[in-house]
């Protein structure tokens, strides 16, 4: 009986959050073309399944989210570059990943540093995109539009999305992301969105890039649910770990030693 109750409850939850999806349409966003966008990736896991976003920031490198890469093996992910449609096989390259590099004081992306970086075995001819620096500060005034790039949900409980969505989200304040989340940091994050949600990142979205002023200025990291009122998604204040980056990701790639 309990069970059944469980049951019951449960099947109402999923269908009621089903028919608030249907009118959001990424959650609310539109598609995006690969060629305007060509340095954003995506990761299959081992079964080649989409599970992450990224961006390729050099030609061998890739910054995605720590909780993406966190107890995955190299040899178990790859990196998607240059494919729009994720069930397009001939678009684009799948490059292997030789190394993952975790900000060594990541926890869980709700206490900062949610930063990686994919060293891949191969050199891809997409266009890196550049990351914020400190000196970027202006473009994470309150008010600031950016776009948000990924394959994940188009609404909380749905699926993935076959193609490459954007959504368009203004930078909020700080206070009003301290108020959401009692546990917001706003040296390592910002959050982004609409006071009344419907548009927003979703799961799978993770990992990919938020950008503005042709810079990275984010990587999307957590929220609470997808696009609900009250609930903005919350992103990586890349220029933070700038510093922390730029060792990584400048470096040389490793000598090829001729026996
Ligand atoms: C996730 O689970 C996730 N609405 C990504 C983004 C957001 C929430 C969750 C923001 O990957």
């Amino acid at each position: 009986m309990r069970r059944l109750l469980v049951l019951v409850l449960s099947a109402l939850l999923v269908s009621s959050t089903g028919v608030a999806a249907a009118d959001e349409q990424v959650v609310g966003g539109e598609r995006a073309s690969i060629e305007a966008n060509p340095w954003v990736v995506h990761l299959l896991d081992d079964r080649g399944t989409q599970f992450c976003g990224g961006t390729l920031v050099a030609p061998q490198k890739v910054l995605t989210a720590a909780h993406c890469a966190t107890g995955r093996a190299a040899r178990d992910v790859q990196v998607v570059a240059g494919r729009e449609d994720k069930q397009d096989r001939q678009a684009g390259v799948v490059a292997a990943v030789t190394d993952i590099w975790i900000h060594r004081q990541y926890v869980s992306a709700d206490q900062g540093e949610d930063v990686a970086v994919l060293t891949l075995r191969k050199s891809l001819s997409y266009p890196p995109l550049p990351f914020a620096e400190p000196t970027d500060q202006a473009l994470y005034e309150p008010g600031t539009e950016l776009r948000a790039l990924g394959w994940g949900r188009t609404s909380e409980n749905g699926r993935t999305s076959r193609y490459l969505m954007q959504a368009t989200v203004p930078v909020l304040p700080d206070d009003y992301c301290l108020d959401t989340y009692p546990h917001f940091l706003k040296e390592d994050m910002f959050c982004a969105g609409y006071d009344a949600g419907k548009v927003d990142t979703c799961q799978g979205d993770s990992g990919g890039p938020v950008v503005a002023g042709g810079k990275l200025v984010g990587v999307t990291s957590w929220g609470e649910g997808c696009a609900r009122r009250g609930k903005p998604g919350v992103y990586v204040r890349i220029s933070r770990y700038a510093k922390d980056l730029h060792p990584v990701v400048d470096a040389s790639p490793p000598a090829v030693v001729e026996p």
